[in-house]
């Protein structure tokens, strides 16, 4: 089967690539969780980072949780990969969507920035990010890829860097949805 990728080059140092696939197999220096306030393990992109990691992250997560309490809905934080080819995992909380009104859209838009921030501080190069909140947490994929591409897109603007900025979007429609987010803000996108 031919795997399509989309790139995107974002500034002179800065590209974002689009594909389906399965996060957990990306060896981009870190990939990002989908995760919950408690980060106690889920369903969805949680349970099989988790699953693949071994149990590394829960213990970290636990650590984690011991200091901070929970992870705010639009906060991350950051352990490492265990057993996966990622160095590290962050683990980021996009918002439960309730209709729009919740303030979602800023909310899932600080789940990409804080996770960003993590990986400039932390010198990560490469990071790959899933769909946040539109699978259990039922944001409707339309409208969080919006968001997801612009936030990104104007972090990588502003920063320049991380220099390889991931989606691995696990369905179609998904897949769909971020290319067509993506091809609105940049006009040129090569085939990999
Ligand atoms: N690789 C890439 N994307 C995936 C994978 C994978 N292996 N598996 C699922 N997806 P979800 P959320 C896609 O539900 O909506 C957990 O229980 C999926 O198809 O994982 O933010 C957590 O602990 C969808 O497009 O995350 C939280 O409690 C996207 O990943 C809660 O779910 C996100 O779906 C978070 O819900």
């Amino acid at each position: 089967m031919t795997m399509l990728e989309f790139k995107y080059q974002i500034s002179n140092q800065c590209v974002i690539l689009i594909k389906k696939g399965d996060i957990t197999s990306e060896s981009t220096d870190a990939i990002v969780n989908a995760a919950n306030s408690r980060l106690i393990g889920g369903g969805g992109v949680d349970g099989a980072i988790r699953s693949k990691a071994g149990r590394t992250i829960e213990l970290e997560c636990e650590k984690i949780r011991k200091t901070i309490g929970e992870c705010k809905t639009g906060n991350a934080v950051i352990t490492s990969g265990g057993n996966l080819s990622a160095k590290f995992v962050i683990h980021a909380v996009g918002p439960v969507w309730k209709g729009g009104n919740q303030n979602e859209p800023e909310l899932l838009r600080k789940a990409y920035r804080h996770s960003l921030e993590i990986a400039i501080k932390k010198q990560i190069n490469s990071i790959s990010f899933p769909s946040i909140s539109t699978g259990i947490y039922g944001y409707p994929v339309e409208l969080a890829s919006e968001e997801a591409i612009n936030e990104v897109v104007c972090f990588l603007q502003q920063f320049n860097k991380p220099k390889l900025v991931k989606f691995v979007l696990f369905d179609d429609k998904t897949f769909a949805n971020y290319q067509s987010s993506l091809s609105k803000r940049c006009a040129v996108a090569t085939l990999k």
